[in-house]
Order: structure tokens, then C-alpha cells, then sequence
């Protein structure tokens, strides 16, 4: 059986999102908004079919009250630090809060207004909120389950704007990359990816965790123009020196390493083998494009 949906009426609704009676009705009638008929023919909209309808118009719900709904408390000690502007102060505010509506919100509204590529806005946004939540957990001034939370919904964030990029051209370069066995950090990569999809390279994160074997296995499968290791975690410096060492020497000499992340070890570079060492995503396009440039010249 289905789960109890509480439903409301045109007129609670219309409260809820500051919106006027008519114009709630207009869009049940349109299909806007997907709509019950009760046996005497009144509009009923469930709870469900109101975030649906507030997600797909980029709506919010000026009086959440009016449907029943309570105003989480904001259960954190102090503002998360991170960017001034507002979009960044409010995508922080509303990712600490679990609020994904809001963030996806805010997220779109950039990305057409300032017609900025898709990646920069991930790492303005998300990045920005995600380096906050982490100063605000390490405060203790936002719980664990804030922080997972917030990885979530980021995770969902960055899938939904890969999916929204055409597929790579058949030609595309080849390029896939993720985190060594022990780092397991799921964001970083996954925005280095949407930055090369982005630039059409036909780009795969694996993901995190991996052996150094299966980095070498799927080189052999992939054939790739360009590897990355994304580094936010190294438990064990010499086994990670050994291990980067050991998938370079088994690939052919034209394929680009590419290296970033925060944990990438400030001390002992010279003994990694690399093209490039990225700090940023902006970094990792001007490669990239160096690199599609120098192919096809
Ligand atoms: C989410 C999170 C986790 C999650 C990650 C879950 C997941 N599914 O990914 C989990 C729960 C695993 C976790 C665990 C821990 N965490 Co943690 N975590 C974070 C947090 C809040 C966000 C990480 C993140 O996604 N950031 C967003 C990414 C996009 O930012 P970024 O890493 O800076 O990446 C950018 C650049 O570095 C660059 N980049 C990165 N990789 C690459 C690769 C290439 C090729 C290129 C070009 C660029 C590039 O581009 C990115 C975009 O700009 C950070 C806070 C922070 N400052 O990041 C703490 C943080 C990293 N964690 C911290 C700690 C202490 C821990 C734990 C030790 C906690 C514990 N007691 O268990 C463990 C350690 C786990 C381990 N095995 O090492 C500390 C680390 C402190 C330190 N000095 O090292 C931080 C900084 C929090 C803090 N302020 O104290 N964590």
C-alpha cells in the first residue's frame, strides 16, 4: 500500500508558495501541478506533487507553515565561513540545512544568469559551501550527518549537470582518473570529470578507493590521452610514492598524469612522475586544452 500523503487545497497551496488562488488552480488545470479530483470534483495536491512543482519551476515556498510543514531550526552555532557573495552564502546555508531544492535553485539561476561554464559554477558553489561545512564540523558547529548530507546532495548536484552536457564526440581524447585505495573523497573527482566532459574530452571517473592495479588495468582497457589522481587523503606516504610510481612506469610515455587535490604531498614531488600538478579546476581546462591543441597540431 502507499505511504499517507497528506493533501491540500488550491488555496492552502497558493499560501504556501505566495501565489495567488487562480493561479494555483490554472496550473492543476495545465498539468503543471499533478492534481487529485476528490469524488465531488475538488483540486487536492499532495505533498509530493507540490516538490515536484517547486523543483521543476525553481520556486520556493515563501510560507512552508501553511501546509503544515515546520521551518527546520538552523541547528548550527555560528554563520559557515567561505565567499561573500550571496549566492555562495545562501547555497552554504541551504546545503548545511539539507535543503537540496534551494541549492539546485541556486545553482541553475547562476549558471544562466552569468552563462559561466558548468564546472566553475560546481567549484564556486560547492566547493566554496563544502570547505565551509568542513571548518564548521571541525567546530563542532554542525553535526556528522550535515556534512554526509551535504556530500549527497552535492554528489546529486554535479550528476545532474554532467547529464545535462551532449555526449563526447566519438573522437573525443579519453581521459578517466579517480582516488587511490585509502582517499575516500567522492566530490573532487567527480568535478574533475565534469570539467572535462565539459571541454569534450570523453572523461570517466572510477570513483575512489582504487588499487593501484586496477588504475593500471583500466588503463590498459581505456587507452586513455590523459590520467588524473585526484589526492585528498594519503595515509601512507612511501606506499603512496611507490604506488604513483608503479602506474606511470606502466604506461605508454604519451598518455598526460596529471596530478591535484589537497593532500597532494607538499615535500618529495621529485619523486612523483607527472605532466602537470593542477591546485585548480581552471588549472586542469588550461591543460587540457594545451594538450588537445598540441594532438591535433
Ligand atoms: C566531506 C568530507 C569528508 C567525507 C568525504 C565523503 C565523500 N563521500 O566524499 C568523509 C566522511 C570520508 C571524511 C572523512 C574524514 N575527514 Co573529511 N572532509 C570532508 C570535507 C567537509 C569536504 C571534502 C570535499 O568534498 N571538499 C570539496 C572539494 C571539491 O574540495 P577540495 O578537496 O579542496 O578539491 C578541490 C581542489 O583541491 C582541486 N582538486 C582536488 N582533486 C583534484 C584533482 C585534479 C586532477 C585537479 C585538477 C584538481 C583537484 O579541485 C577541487 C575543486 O576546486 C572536508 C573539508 C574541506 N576543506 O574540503 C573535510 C576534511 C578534508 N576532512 C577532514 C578530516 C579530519 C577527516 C577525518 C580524519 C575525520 C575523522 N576523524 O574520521 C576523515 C579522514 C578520512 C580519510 N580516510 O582520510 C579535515 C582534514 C584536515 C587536515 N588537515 O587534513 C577536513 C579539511 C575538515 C576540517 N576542516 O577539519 N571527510
Amino acid at each position: 500500500m502507499a505511504a499517507y500523503q497528506p493533501t491540500f487545497s488550491p488555496k492552502q497551496v497558493a499560501k504556501a508558495l505566495n501565489a495567488s488562488e487562480s493561479s494555483v488552480k490554472r496550473w492543476c488545470d495545465q498539468g503543471a501541478i499533478e492534481t487529485i479530483r476528490t469524488v465531488g470534483g475538488h483540486r487536492k495536491i499532495s505533498l509530493d506533487a507540490i516538490r515536484k512543482f517547486i523543483a521543476a519551476t525553481n520556486r520556493t515556498l515563501a510560507d512552508p507553515t501553511s501546509i503544515g510543514l515546520k521551518v527546520t531550526p538552523v541547528s548550527r552555532s555560528s554563520e559557515l565561513p567561505g565567499g561573500n557573495e550571496a549566492d555562495q552564502i545562501d547555497f552554504r546555508n541551504a546545503l548545511a540545512d539539507g535543503d537540496e531544492t534551494v541549492c539546485r535553485r541556486i545553482l541553475r539561476n547562476r549558471i544562466e544568469r552569468t552563462g559561466e561554464n558548468l564546472s566553475r559554477v560546481a567549484d564556486y558553489l560547492i566547493t566554496d559551501a563544502m570547505h565551509g561545512i568542513g571548518h564548521a564540523w571541525d567546530e563542532s558547529s554542525i553535526d556528522v550527518y550535515q556534512e554526509r548530507r551535504g556530500c549527497d546532495i552535492c554528489l546529486r548536484l554535479i550528476h545532474e549537470m554532467r547529464s545535462s552536457l551532449p555526449l563526447p564526440n566519438p573522437n573525443a581524447p579519453i581521459a578517466f582518473g579517480g582516488t587511490f585505495s585509502g582517499d575516500p573523497y567522492q566530490i573532487p573527482t567527480a568535478l574533475v570529470e565534469l570539467t572535462l566532459r565539459e571541454l569534450g574530452w570523453n572523461a570517466t571517473s572510477l570513483g575512489c578507493d582504487l588499487p593501484v592495479d586496477s588504475f593500471i588495468k583500466a588503463a590498459q582497457d581505456y587507452q586513455p590521452s590523459m590520467i588524473w589522481l585526484s589526492i585528498s587523503a594519503v595515509a601512507d606516504e612511501p606506499q603512496f610514492f611507490t604506488d604513483q610510481n608503479r602506474l606511470v612506469d606502466q604506461l605508454p610515455s604519451e598518455v598526460a598524469v596529471v596530478l591535484g587535490g589537497r593532500a597532494l604531498p607538499e615535500s618529495g614531488r621529485e619523486k612523483l612522475q607527472y605532466s602537470a600538478i593542477c591546485n585548480a579546476l581552471s588549472e586542469l581546462s588550461d591543460f587540457a586544452h594545451l594538450l588537445s591543441a598540441s594532438k591535433s597540431a
